[in-house]
């Protein structure tokens, strides 16, 4: 046998530790086209309510989570009088920054078989009147302790026979310009302490406060308070919501 037949150990491992980093290498690229193509990819597609949809998919399986976990019978805690604030921040213009006038104002209900009822304050203050003090919170990260009162959204639906209108998922609201809207799930929205409300601190509602009529409801974020009510519907979908669009969650709860 002639010696070079023979192949020192030596060159053995450096011949495999050769190939062996040569073929990190190619792994270590792949992966690095690979991650940057899924993020190429991510971002360019197209976004949805505000987030890139892959994103808005998680988001939204969240939502599912929250709305079914969601205990429509839970109160949101009440306070005594006392507590209630004496100056009340304000917060949002959206659609509220013309001027209205009380007679010129209805309350517009779409119904389901597409007849609209028009419904001024007058009429709604002859329904009973619930009050409710409550903390107010608002998703910037400020909250009040706060006293309102109306008509609560349940007792109104039953007196309008709003009753095929509650088997929908979903109530829609909007301020007379459309400048603002909220969509609020029908649980929600038959809470007992939902109201359709004309009064802060025992008076009329400040304009900036949402003069006529504005919901609360205590189970949501500030967001969902819409100020100024012109328009009222039902839906099975997802009615359009004003900060749902800008990325934020659907449903809000607290
Ligand atoms: N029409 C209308 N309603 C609105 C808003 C708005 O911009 N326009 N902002 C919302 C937000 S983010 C909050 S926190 C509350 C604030 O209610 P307040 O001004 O009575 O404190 O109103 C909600 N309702
Ligand atoms: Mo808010």
């Amino acid at each position: 046998m002639k010696g070079n037949k023979f192949i020192r150990e030596e060159d053995v491992d450096a011949k495999s530790v050769k190939r062996k980093s040569i073929l990190s290498f190619i792994v270590f690229f792949i992966m690095l086209f690979l991650g940057f193509a899924t993020w190429k990819w991510i971002n360019n597609q197209p976004t949805e309510q505000g987030a890139l949809k892959p994103l808005r998919k998680m988001l939204d399986v969240n939502e599912k989570i929250f709305s079914t976990v969601f205990d429509s019978t839970k109160l949101a805690k009440e306070y005594p009088l006392s507590a209630a604030a004496k100056n009340v921040r304000f917060n949002g213009y959206e659609g509220i920054r013309d001027s209205i006038e009380e007679i010129n104002w209805r309350l517009n209900v779409i119904r389901n078989n597409g007849d609209t009822l028009k419904i001024s304050l007058e009429e709604l203050k002859k329904l009973p009147k619930k009050e409710i003090i409550f903390d107010f919170k608002c998703i910037e990260g400020w909250n009040q302790i706060t006293h309102w009162a109306g008509v609560p959204l349940k007792d109104f639906m039953k007196h309008y026979h709003l009753g095929t209108e509650s088997m929908k998922k979903y109530v829609g609201l909007e301020t007379p310009d459309k400048g603002y809207y909220v969509g609020i799930d029908m649980p929600s929205a038959l809470h007992p302490q939902t109201i359709l409300c004309y009064e802060m601190n025992g008076k009329a509602l400040p304009l900036k406060q949402g003069f006529p009529l504005r919901l609360i409801i205590p189970v949501k974020y500030g967001v969902k308070h819409i100020k100024r009510i012109g328009t009222l519907f039902f839906s099975d979908q997802k009615p359009a919501d004003y900060w749902a669009e800008r990325g934020y969650d659907y449903y809000t709860g607290h």
